[in-house]
């Protein structure tokens, strides 16, 4: 936590969190947030007493997008020359999960960063949108492919073009989010799904994580190919034989984390 200025960094026992710590901007993302999300996701990743990654927000928001001061005065030659955006496209490098814990706005690049998470809890208090048309721009951190991929052409039309926001159910009924619970129990219940996660045999987990993200990639036979040769690697680790043997003797498995 020394070396960070933006984000706050802990351990719960196999989880990571990270939590966006901007709340007086509503947690609006500078180059430097981008910077220190990207290296603590890198850090927990290379930790093998990590096995599943939460990021949640402050009280009022898990972001509401870029920061609007930072990008007001830059130029198109300032974005193509030092890509201050960078860094999240590098969230998709990181192998383990990574759950968005999203309460209050998730707007513009705080909606995006959401997107590059693995699944989205939300409270119900949470409101998602890309209101970037309203600033006299649009989606820049893969908001208008991945919304679009996530609920649909239709929607993510509707939301780009209008920059109206989405409640917490309409985002779970349109498969935004994977479920929506009190905000009192937002925290508690991202990190149950992490450490559950993370109980399970690490090269697998990655694995169906790689597998899921594929088939937003490929067509359905490359998709299924792809999913096969994983399903056999599988059969290359250790917690697969502790997992079937654990089962067949009516016992929990115990999965060791390298
Ligand atoms: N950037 C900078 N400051 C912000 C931002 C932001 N995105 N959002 C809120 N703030 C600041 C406000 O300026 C205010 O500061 P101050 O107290 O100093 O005046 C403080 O946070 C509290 O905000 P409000 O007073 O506005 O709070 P309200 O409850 O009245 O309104 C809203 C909350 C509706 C969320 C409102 O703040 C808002 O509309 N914010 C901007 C939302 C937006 O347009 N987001 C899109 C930004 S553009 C973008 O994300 C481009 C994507 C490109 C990639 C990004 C990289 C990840």
């Amino acid at each position: 936590n020394r070396r960070f200025e933006t984000i706050l960094v802990e351990r719960r026992e196999r989880v990571g969190l990270i939590t966006l710590n901007r709340p007086k901007s509503l947690n609006a993302l500078n180059a430097r947030m981008a910077m220190e999300v990207l290296s603590a996701l890198k850090s927990f990743d290379a930790d093998d007493n990590v096995g599943a990654i939460v990021i949640a927000g402050s009280p009022r928001a898990f972001a509401a997008g870029a920061d609007i001061a930072e990008l007001a005065e830059q130029s198109l030659v300032d974005l193509q020359g030092k890509d201050p955006f960078a860094p999240w496209d590098e969230v998709r490098t990181i192998a383990k999960p990574i759950i968005a814990a999203v309460n209050g706005y998730a707007l513009g690049g705080g909606c995006e960063l959401a997107l590059l998470c693995d699944f989205i809890l939300a409270s119900e208090d949470a409101q998602f949108g890309l209101p970037e048309i309203k600033l006299g721009i649009l989606p820049g951190v893969g908001g208008s492919q991945r919304l679009t991929r996530a609920v649909g052409k239709a929607l993510a039309m509707d939301l780009i073009l209008t920059g109206r926001t989405l409640g917490a159910a309409e985002a779970k009924a349109s498969g935004l989010v994977a479920r929506v619970v009190p905000g009192v129990e937002l925290l508690q219940t991202a990190l149950e799904a992490a450490h559950t996660i993370a109980g399970y045999n690490a090269p697998a987990v990655r694995m169906a994580k790689e597998a899921v993200n594929r088939a937003q990639e490929v067509s359905l036979t490359e998709g299924v190919l792809h999913e096969r040769r994983l399903f056999q690697s599988a059969f290359a680790t250790e917690g697969q034989k502790e997992g079937m043997h654990a089962f067949l003797a009516k016992r929990a498995p115990v999965f060791r984390h390298r």
